[in-house]
């Protein structure tokens, strides 16, 4: 038997960035990544094998197939939600094409080893469409099932591969007259906006949040795109890595649902603002709207509820807001542009 490998899909990115090291860290597994983009030197130290390339490309996904032995896939290669509007078409194809082609990878990976294999997939917060700020104001915690009406491409193509996912983990190829043998075991996170202390997001209809932070560390003025009441669930990026780690370890036995929802602090633009300015008090930072991304934030829920999360396998985010600004976002940032 050949040692089982993780795959990592989209592993440039930045919950890529966390994801590496951390597993890295463990050492249970060989790590194998693919991405279009090359990994940072300091990453590809990290993995068994790089493979430059696109999961819309089957032959790469069969090399790979035909070489490793794998039982875990994190599959994080998505275009989000701002780029996705100017480009719809690529997006769909690039979010639910690929990830149709990971799910198929999967199966075969289950079929050729036949052993379990587990599909992580961080969904998001774009899923829900909430109809206007007065449903948004009096629902605050919205519910896995609820809302699920996504006001864009990206969130569309989110709640589909959820369906998708739980269609290959439950239902694949029910009517065949094939055996198969074991399905795909999917489980997903539906993350808030992410905000990183190392790496700076783009594309993203959050990143207003990241951007804010990094401007005032590097002592640019920032002109940020919502208004200063816009309220979106965040989470610190190493809780964010903890959870798919977490959710990946948990027994399948305690699982109650395939796709969870996942929150650790949800605050105002303004509010954000405020700890930015507190940790850099000569950060200049204004509320410049964009009515088109305002429009978009406006339908993401306020925050979310996350009790299925806890109760089923323990998620617990480290960071709330003071902290994630005072012991991971702030040092960890003042140092990054220190060395830079
Ligand atoms: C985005 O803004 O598109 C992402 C997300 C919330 O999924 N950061």
């Amino acid at each position: 038997m050949r040692r089982p490998v993780v795959l990592i899909t989209g592993a440039s990115g930045e919950i890529g960035h966390g994801l590496i090291t951390r597993l890295a860290a463990d050492g249970a597994r060989p790590i194998l990544t693919l991405d279009l983009k090359a990994l940072d030197p300091e990453l590809r130290r990290l993995v068994a094998r790089e493979f430059v390339g696109s999961i819309l490309d089957r032959t790469v996904l069969e090399r790979i197939l035909s070489e490793f032995e794998i039982d875990l896939i994190f599959h994080l290669a998505a275009l989000l939600s701002t780029r996705g509007e100017f480009t719809p078409v690529t997006a769909h194809r690039v979010n639910v094409e690929g990830t149709l082609n990971l799910l198929e990878f999967a199966q075969h990976e289950r079929q050729s080893h036949g052993r379990p294999v587990a599909l992580l997939y961080p969904s998001s917060i774009a899923a829900y469409g909430l109809p206007d700020l007065a449903t948004k104001s009096r629902v605050r915690k919205v519910r896995e099932d609820d809302f699920n009406q996504p006001s864009t491409m990206y969130g569309c193509n989110k709640l589909y591969a959820e369906s998708l996912g739980r269609y290959y983990s439950r239902h694949y190829k029910q009517l065949s007259s094939e055996a198969v043998s074991g399905r795909v075991d999917f489980r997903c996170v539906r993350f808030p906006g992410l905000i990183s202390a190392v790496t700076v997001p783009s594309g993203g209809t959050s990143d207003y949040a990241p951007e804010m932070i990094h401007a005032a560390a590097e002592g640019n003025g920032y002109a940020c795109f919502v208004r200063e009441d816009t309220r979106i669930p965040f989470m610190a990026m190493p809780d964010g890595v903890e959870a798919l780690l977490r959710l990946a370890a948990a027994p399948a036995g305690s699982l109650t649902r395939q796709v969870y929802n996942v929150g650790a602090f949800a605050p105002s633009a303004g509010e954000i603002r405020s700890l930015v300015v507190k940790a850099f008090p000569a950060a200049n930072i204004t509320f410049e709207p964009d009515l088109k991304r305002q429009g978009i934030l406006d339908t993401w829920p306020g925050d979310v509820d996350d009790t299925a999360a806890r109760r089923d396998w323990g998620f617990a985010p480290k960071y709330g807001l003071e902290a994630a600004f005072s012991d991971y976002l702030i040092p960890t940032i003042r140092d990054r542009y220190r060395k830079a």
